[in-house]
């Protein structure tokens, strides 16, 4: 990075001039009468030219010199707000700041006003925002390439205890940030015939029945210090003909727009499930519309600059984020063969060092697949493919010592059990060079579980990459009290090499440093409170724990555990009126898919026992359970630098690596976790003084779950267990209801899928032993502190300089 040519930004002049100038010219409004949301979109865009000149400068280097891209492709960019984090990239943010300042307009409020990029639904879409970051950030040229939702996630409000769904608009008053570039469009066809020369390797002609243009919009990704302006590519579609002139003329108006509603829905909105893919046919004309929008772009880009595309893993790396892109594999291939006229051997051999994939779930029902019927009816020409890559497949597989008899159906890309289906994940492996997982342990039970065949017919193939997050945005710009805490002490240089933040140690026991970090996370705590008051009404005592579950809701991730931890709190408080606890505060966020019913119902519970209790005079404040509805990426940068605990409570084996739990501990949260995920090297870099690791490990979980686990051995033992879940099946916290929660108690106590029961006294004892450290309060800073300086390993740039140099064979830093 630190050869690269240093970002020359405006001067202040300059700044406030284009800010004028974008306001007069752009948003018609003189300064006198602007309005905070004119100030916004005049801000943004005068960010926007002032990153141009570098984006340009990026592209035209990696052009000259014919280095090797990076294609990072994603059904999902979780980006969140983009003013703070450009401006900060750039170095421009304290410029800006005046500049408004001085043109009568506040940047802060400006800048809340910026609505959230929301293309996505957790984990997997804020990593690939990470990415982007830390690609720009190492000089690594990179395209990401997803859709255009013209609905992000659903916003969430909270009505009566239940989660409520609204549709969310970040387009509506248009996207200053995005250069639409009308005339970089392609063409994407569905359905129809092939014309085939009879065997399916051979080029075959497809005509399909539909053809849509995909068009491209960009948007800049700056790295740190304005090294490098990368390319987020979303494509928008659109009908070849907005209207069908015969069928309007013979008065069929609805139909003669049928084309334009085909292709608007498309872009129209982002599946809100984050598991159980419902195979629906919209999700895969979305998948593949951007897909081969994309490839075609990159071969287009290819053939610029090289004579053939037989070169192509030479100049581009293709990462697949999940099987969500997978179809990939199968359109390169076609477009390879049958358009390009590669020959077959060839043409995989080139599409196998080209493309590698991301693995995140090992759920069995988050699996995709797609029926071997709306594969051929939607991509017959693909289907054929698929065919005959399955074939080399089992060719390979035949060839191989292993006797057993289920080895050629676990291979096999197309599971012949549930109505003929094709496996994406199968079709992801085989045509990849490399398949990775996202932390050890995920990495481990890949080979052992969905992978175990495909591993030992491709050995080598999985690796592990565990996952990262920006240190820009999730310390530097969330925290920015604790940023100039930490550059006071060690210098700056961890803003731009983050690993450099182990120096911090050396002052985990300064005690004047400890008053100041102790200081930092109260004032962070403090603004929280004000966040939570507004948006729940609930007033929350900053000077007790603040602990903390924020994620998408899901019955493996166990929220249930942790509220029915907090019902046993409440029902130990009542028993004992004088007795002295440690005052917490319950804080939940997050988001259950629509059609999620039990995640709903959690939702539900912990809204209902907050009334409880936080009602409740005999509490006394000892106790506060809080659900801050619309967990987005901008309430996250709330809640992480506010949070003492961070739980990360899933059962073991289940969450492939977890992210929160970087963000939470990178700003000095311990985290209560089980040995799942990334928890397991959270733990083994803080040390296993400074986490509280409790419960079940995946092999103990497995091992139950295959003798038939009965919960009651768990709740017969423990009193304070069956009290709790008592008390929620007889409606302690439902009273107008009271068998409400009878069904989600009655699961509890009587199969336990994910283990809240066994789990249950080890979880409590963990937080038993986190409420005792609390009490030492020097003890807690500098633990703290330990968890924030031990943490610089779980920077995105560390993530994805493995990648540059395992995967995609690209070595500049
Ligand atoms: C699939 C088909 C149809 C509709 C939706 C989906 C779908 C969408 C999103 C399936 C899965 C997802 C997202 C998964 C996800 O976020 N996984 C998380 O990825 C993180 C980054 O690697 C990990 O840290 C988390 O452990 C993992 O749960």
């Amino acid at each position: 990075m630190d050869d690269v040519k240093a970002f020359q930004g405006p001067t202040l002049a300059d700044l406030k001039g284009r800010i004028l100038a974008r306001l007069q010219a752009d948003i018609g409004k003189e300064p006198e009468i602007a309005q905070a949301d004119d100030w916004l979109v005049a801000a943004i865009m005068a960010t926007r030219e002032a990153v141009t000149q570098r984006w340009l400068e990026s592209s035209r280097a990696s052009y000259a010199d014919g280095s090797k891209r990076v294609y990072y492709m994603s059904m999902e960019f979780l980006i969140g707000r983009m003013l703070r984090d450009t401006l900060q990239n750039l170095g421009l943010l304290d410029l800006l700041q005046q500049s408004l300042r001085e043109l009568g307009a506040d940047f802060d409020l400006v800048a809340a006003l910026e609505p959230d990029a929301a293309l996505g639904n957790g984990g997997l879409g804020r990593l690939a925002a990470c990415f982007m970051d830390s690609m720009a950030s190492l000089d690594i040229p990179a395209h990401g390439y997803g859709i255009r939702y013209r609905h992000g996630l659903f916003k969430q409000s909270i009505r009566n205890g239940e989660q409520v769904e609204h549709p969310e608009t970040w387009l509506e008053e248009g996207n200053p940030w995005e250069l639409p570039r009308p005339r970089r469009k392609f063409e994407v066809g569905f359905g129809g015939r092939v014309e085939s020369q009879g065997d399916p390797k051979l080029a075959a002609r497809w005509f399909p029945h539909e053809v849509l243009i995909a068009a491209a919009h960009d948007t800049p990704i700056s790295g740190w210090k304005g090294t490098r302006v990368n390319t987020l590519r979303l494509w928008q579609a659109r009908p070849q003909n907005p209207i069908d002139f015969a069928l309007f003329n013979s008065g069929d108006h609805i139909g003669a727009q049928a084309g334009a509603a085909r292709a608007d829905a498309i872009n129209r909105v982002l599946y809100p499930a984050d598991a159980n893919p419902a195979g629906q046919e919209l999700r895969l004309r979305q998948q593949f519309f951007f897909v081969s929008a994309s490839l075609q772009d990159i071969l287009r880009r290819h053939l610029h600059t090289c004579p053939s595309v037989v070169t192509l893993h030479e100049k581009a790396a293709i990462q697949l984020n999940d099987t969500h892109p997978s179809i990939a594999i199968v359109e390169l291939m076609r477009l390879l063969v049958d358009v390009h006229g590669v020959e077959w051997t060839k043409a995989w051999e080139i599409t196998r060092k080209t493309c590698s994939y991301t693995n995140h779930t090992l759920l069995p029902e988050a699996l995709e697949s797609w029926h071997v019927g709306l594969m051929e009816y939607l991509l017959p020409r693909h289907m054929q493919i698929i065919y005959a890559i399955n074939a080399g497949v089992i060719d390979e597989a035949h060839k191989t010592k292993t006797k057993r008899e289920d080895f050629l159906r676990d291979v096999s890309l197309i599971d012949e059990n549930n109505g003929k289906r094709v496996r994406m994940g199968q079709l992801a492996f085989a045509g990849s060079h490399s398949v990775n997982g996202v932390s050890a342990l995920h990495s481990d039970l890949m080979k052992e579980t969905v992978f175990g065949a495909l591993n030992e017919l491709y050995p080598g193939r999985i690796n592990n990459k565990t996952n990262g997050v920006t240190p820009r945005r999730w310390v530097q710009q969330v925290n920015p009290g604790l940023t100039s805490l930490i550059s006071g002490a060690i210098g700056r240089q961890f803003e731009t090499d983050h690993s450099e933040i182990k120096l911090l140690e050396s002052f985990a026991r300064d005690a004047s440093f400890g008053e100041a970090f102790a200081k930092v996370k109260h004032a962070n705590k403090v603004r929280l409170a004000k966040v939570i008051a507004e948006r729940t009404t609930i007033a929350v005592d900053p000077g007790a724990i603040f602990d903390v579950q924020i994620k998408r809701i899901h019955e493996y991730k166990r929220q249930l555990l942790g509220i029915v931890e907090a019902v046993a709190l409440y029902l130990d408080i009542k028993a004992n009126p004088n007795g002295a606890f440690v005052p917490r505060v319950k804080i939940f966020a997050g988001k259950a898919a629509a059609s999620y019913w039990d995640a709903k119902m959690i939702i539900r519970l912990i809204n209902d026992v907050g009334t409880i209790v936080n009602a409740d005079p005999a509490v006394r404040d000892q106790l506060k359970v809080v659900f801050v509805p619309n967990y987005n990426v901008s309430l996250a940068e709330m809640i992480v630098p506010a949070a003492n605990i961070s739980e990360q409570i899933s059962t073991a084996g289940m969450e492939a690596s977890g992210t929160g739990n970087m963000k939470l501990s990178m700003n000095g949260a311990l985290t209560v976790g089980t040995l799942d995920g990334a928890n397991v090297e959270i733990s083994e870099h803080v040390g296993l003084d400074n986490i509280y690791i409790f419960g079940l490990t995946a092999a103990e979980v497995a091992a139950k779950r295959k003798a038939g686990y009965n919960p009651d051995e768990a709740i017969s033992k423990s009193v304070r267990l069956k009290a709790a879940i008592d008390a929620i099946a007889s409606g302690v916290f439902s009273p107008g209801e009271p068998h409400r929660y009878l069904p989600l108690a009655d699961k509890l106590r009587h199969s336990d899928w994910f283990l809240v029961t066994a789990d249950f006294d080890a979880y409590c004892a963990a937080l038993k032993k986190a409420d005792a450290l609390w009490q030492t309060p020097a003890k807690w800073t500098e633990t703290s502190i330990l968890n924030v300086a031990r943490t610089g390993w779980f920077s995105s740039d560390r993530t994805i300089r493995e990648y540059a140099r395992d995967i995609w064979g690209i070595n500049r830093q």
